[in-house]
């Protein structure tokens, strides 16, 4: 299929097929691809480019499943390994201006599988913050940790679920998914929960009424077919469920890894995912440039190459950092504001759920 061919399905509302999606990665005319992808962009969100004040919390490094792309965790007993406490997490929230306090819409919590937290700390954490911010949303803990809540406490998936939803839980974000292939998956992350499973958690969060985000992280060992194959099974999941709110591609950072690559990720590589994942992923309604992984000047760019989301302003933010991330660690309103201004797209403020709170016409 030539990218002419392609280009008339993209105008006629058909699904693209993976063939049609390697053809795409295999193109070097990156400005057909872009043009092609800001079509359908305009088409699911209009000229809006949407940020969020969150917050990022990362309870713990300590986790048992060590996976090599991570510079992020540790085993307990490490030098900087840590461990944060419900009151240090509810301290981190607080900040000096009063007014701020009611001002991030969003709380974003990812950590290690502790191997002796209970889920009660958890729920407890969970509680702890609504009772102090009842206004925030809690997106938190990935498929990774929800499997893993599951099986130490016993209960199944859906009730493990359902008692964090009923302690506060609002919506989980999209780590964890990597690259579903075992035969890449088995090199990166073999101690990690399958992309199978990582799947059947997210199924069962949408049957229980939990919103979810998805991933892929690109740029280490993997071929274009991995990175198709893996956004066909969230396709097909979407399919089903229609519960995933946005995509998230993150380019891999090798620094203090195992994973040892020659081809990370360039910036024409990162807008050509974001690019593909828009015109692949035609049942997502966003596409997310998380600027903490692109850096902020790439993360511009892709608002013109299909995605309509920068995230947000971070604050704090320790996975990339700890493997070379050059990016600040949290960005200021304005800063976004002005970052999207200038790729001519309309600031959208929005909460965690795509709510609009505020346009800046
Ligand atoms: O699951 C870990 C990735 C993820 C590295 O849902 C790395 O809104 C690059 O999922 N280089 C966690 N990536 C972050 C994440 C996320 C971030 C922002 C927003 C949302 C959302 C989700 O970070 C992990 C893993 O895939 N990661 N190590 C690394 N060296
Ligand atoms: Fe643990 Fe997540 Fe890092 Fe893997 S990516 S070692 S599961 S913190």
């Amino acid at each position: 299929m030539s990218l002419k061919e392609i280009e008339k399905k993209v105008f006629s509302s058909k699904r693209l097929t993976q063939k049609d999606a390697i053809t795409l990665y295999q193109s070097d005319d990156i400005f057909t691809i872009g043009r092609l992808a800001s079509h359908i962009a305009h088409k699911k969100n209009g000229n809006n480019a949407y940020f969020i004040y969150n917050h990022h919390i990362n309870p713990t490094n300590i986790c048992v499943n060590r996976c090599k792309f991570c510079a992020f965790s540790r085993s307990k007993g490490d030098t900087g390994a840590y461990e944060l406490t419900i009151e240090d997490i509810i301290k981190k929230l607080k900040t000096k201006n009063s007014e701020l306090k009611t001002i991030y819409k969003e709380v974003h919590i990812v950590g290690g599988l502790h191997p002796d937290w209970p889920l009660e700390y958890y729920l407890n954490m969970l509680s702890a913050i609504k009772k102090a911010y009842p206004a925030i949303t809690i997106k938190a803990f990935t498929a990774v940790e929800i499997d893993y809540l599951s099986r130490l406490s016993g209960l199944s998936l859906a009730d493990t679920l359902i008692k964090l939803k009923e302690h506060g839980l609002d919506l989980m974000p999209g780590g964890g998914a990597e690259i579903f292939a075992w035969d890449i998956r088995s090199k990166l992350c073999p101690e990690k929960i399958k992309g199978e499973r990582w799947l059947e958690v997210m199924e069962t969060a949408h049957s229980v009424g939990i919103k979810t985000n998805a991933t892929m992280l690109y740029g280490h060992i993997e071929t274009y077919e991995h990175r198709v194959d893996h956004m066909l099974k969230l396709r097909e999941l979407q399919d089903k469920t229609g519960g995933f709110q946005v995509f998230i591609p993150l380019a891999f950072h090798p620094k203090n890894t195992k994973i040892k690559t020659s081809h990370h990720a360039s910036g024409i590589d990162d807008i050509k995912t974001i690019a593909i994942a828009r015109l692949f992923l035609d049942n997502f309604s966003h596409i997310k440039a998380y600027w903490i992984m692109l850096g902020e000047k790439v993360a511009q760019l892709a608002l013109l190459f299909g995605a309509d989301d920068l995230d947000g302003t971070v604050i704090e933010e320790k996975i990339t950092h700890s493997a070379g991330a050059t990016s600040e660690e949290g960005i200021t309103k304005d800063t976004l504001i002005n970052l999207i201004r200038k790729a001519g797209k309309t600031p959208v403020q929005r909460d965690a759920f795509y709510n609009h709170l505020k346009v800046y016409s």
